[in-house]
């Protein structure tokens, strides 16, 4: 087994399904994942220890993703000089408040932070900083983005047909 060189954590197991996605994309591009749940405010000390021994164990990347008052991913960015991106979850208040919690760092700390439950593009931010420095994972994201392309111009062909068929 290939060591892990992204990690994506959660604040709560009960945040899993939500960052599967993330997890997920990785996988398929090939990218060996290590996947966790370490609270900021219940598990402090691990989550913590986690962050400050991570560049150390490898890692290049960390994903953080946590609903509500959600600050797993500052202070793990606190703790860590990594790249780390920030996934706010809809668990209460349509996800305002974990996106605000997430996204309002101070200057000098920086969480690059995607959309709410946005862990798939979390995970292709992470391949993308890590396909700089290795051409097949490059490769990889570009097959990937040429799929994307391709389901929205078949999507539109579809919608066209439709629509000109809606005016005969
Ligand atoms: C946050 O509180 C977690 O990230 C989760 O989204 C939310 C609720 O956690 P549980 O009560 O389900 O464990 O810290």
């Amino acid at each position: 087994m290939p060591s892990p060189l992204v990690a994506v954590l959660m604040g709560s197991s009960s945040d899993l399904a939500a960052m599967q996605p993330a997890a997920d994309v990785l996988a398929e591009l090939g990218v060996p994942v290590e996947v966790r749940a370490l609270s900021a405010h219940r598990s402090p000390e691990q989550a913590i220890e986690f962050a400050r021994s991570a560049a150390k164990n490898g890692f290049k990347v960390l994903i953080c993703g946590a609903g509500g008052a959600a600050h797993l991913a500052g202070v793990v960015a606190a703790h860590a000089l990594l790249p780390v991106i920030g996934v706010p979850l809809a668990r209460s208040l349509g996800g305002l408040d974990a996106l605000y919690s997430t996204v309002q760092m101070p200057p000098g700390i920086p969480v690059a932070t995607v959309a709410i439950d946005g862990a798939l593009n979390a995970g292709l931010l992470a391949a993308t900083i890590l396909a700089l420095g290795d051409p097949l994972l490059a490769t990889r994201l570009r097959a990937r983005r040429e799929e994307t392309t391709g389901k929205v111009l078949a999507s539109d062909d579809e919608v066209r047909e439709k629509g000109s068929r809606l005016l005969d």
